[in-house]
């Protein structure tokens, strides 16, 4: 039975990489970050206790800023692949703790690499590596963008993300290490972090048809993405790993849409009028933004044979759909007299 490691297991990546690698029975070993409430919502169904005997899902707790947690945690899971989706991922955040984030990001993606390096070492073990890179890495540079765009960062996340990028081009150069460096544009899904901009809308549209909030705030509506789904997604990830030869690969549409875009395709699914409800506020503008990202996701296609199954109106659908069914659990919940935390946030 294959073994994969997975960091950053109880993100939205982690939960659907972690799905699919079961479903072609491997044996699933995610780092888990100690916090004071449960982190592991988007993968507790797919938990059985270790004394199960079917439990192919095992969770350790470590930290990309610990690198003995990483060792050790190597030794335990004797992992075939890895796949490194740990991040401080939002990238307004990426200003207000840009030292946390180059920590997590860049710094602990080298952590990793050394556990890794010296693990093949000491052991003789052969282990695959994926990288999860970002399209933020292209920031500025004149779409569209494929893997011979320079990047051009524009954030303490992305610079993380380039000099993470980096580190694993030495080490596959350096120590012959089967690494993939991916260059993922954008991708969602219901299961997407509420502070990012499609769930926050759809979030808000499912609350606004349900009578829970009226008002949604954003920043820059012009800002243009390339939005898939993240189910597609963890596809490509794992497919990198199968290929004959490590190399760097951008997943991408080929499609991009104005954040103004997705807010009218939204509210329009549920049959409401954005401009009724939303309204600008500059606190959530950046100091620094990326207006236009559209990939170019051919190399891919040519020879990974991978190609997005979801496109923007499908995958605004599967969002606003989702979201109108949980704000409908929730409105059942506050008719009843219980308690509901409505947040919005980043
Ligand atoms: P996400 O939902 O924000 O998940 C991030 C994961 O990293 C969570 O499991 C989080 O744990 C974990 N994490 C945070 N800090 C950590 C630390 N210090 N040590 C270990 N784990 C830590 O992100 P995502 O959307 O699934 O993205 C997965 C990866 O792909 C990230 O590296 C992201 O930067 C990158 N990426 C994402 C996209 C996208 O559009 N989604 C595009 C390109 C690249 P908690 O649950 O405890 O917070
Ligand atoms: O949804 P976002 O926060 O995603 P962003 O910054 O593109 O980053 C995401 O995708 C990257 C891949 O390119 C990942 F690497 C990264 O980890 C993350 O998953 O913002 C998208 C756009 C931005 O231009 C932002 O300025 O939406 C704009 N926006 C407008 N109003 C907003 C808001 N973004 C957020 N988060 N919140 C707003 O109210």
């Amino acid at each position: 039975m294959r073994r994969a490691l997975i960091t950053g297991i109880t993100g939205q990546d982690g939960s659907y990489l972690a799905e699919f690698l079961l479903s072609k029975d491997y044996q699933v070993h995610g780092i888990v970050r100690r916090a004071s409430t449960f982190n592991t919502g988007r993968i507790d169904h797919l938990y059985k206790d270790s004394h199960d005997e079917e439990a192919r899902l095992f969770l350790h707790y470590g930290d990309l800023t610990d690198g003995s947690s990483l060792r050790r945690i190597l030794h335990k899971s004797e992992p075939d692949e890895i796949y490194n989706l740990g991040a401080q991922s939002h990238v307004k955040v990426s200003f207000d703790q840009a030292e946390y984030t180059a920590d997590v990001v860049a710094t602990g993606t080298l952590r990793l690499l050394e556990a890794v390096r010296d693990y093949c070492d000491t052991t003789g073990r052969k282990v695959k590596l994926y990288q999860a890179g970002s399209s933020e890495m292209f920031g500025a540079a004149k779409p569209p963008q494929n893997e011979a765009t320079e990047f051009y960062p524009r954030s303490p996340y992305a610079a993380s993300k380039v000099a993470a990028y980096w580190y694993c081009v030495n080490y596959r150069e350096a120590y012959s290490l089967f690494i993939a460096n991916g260059m993922l544009f954008n991708h969602e899904s219901p299961l997407r972090g509420e502070t990012f901009v499609t769930r926050k809308i759809t979030r808000a549209v499912g609350k606004i048809k349900l009578g829970l909030q009226k008002k949604l705030y954003l920043g820059n509506l012009d800002a243009r993405r390339d939005w898939g789904f993240a189910g597609d997604y963890v596809e490509a990830m794992w497919r990198m790993l199968q290929h004959d030869t490590p190399d760097d690969f951008v997943v991408a549409t080929g499609e991009s849409h104005s954040v103004k875009e997705f807010v009218e395709a939204a509210f329009g699914h549920a049959g409401l009028n954005w401009a009724d409800h939303v309204e600008i506020d500059p606190r959530y503008l950046r100091p620094t933004e990326v207006d236009f990202l559209l990939g170019d996701p051919s190399k891919a296609a040519a020879a990974l044979g991978w190609k997005p199954t979801v496109k923007f109106d499908g995958l605004v659908k599967m969002m606003v759909e989702a979201d109108i069914e949980l704000a409908r659990q929730e409105a059942t919940l506050i008719n009843a007299g219980h308690r509901v935390s409505a947040r919005s946030g980043n």
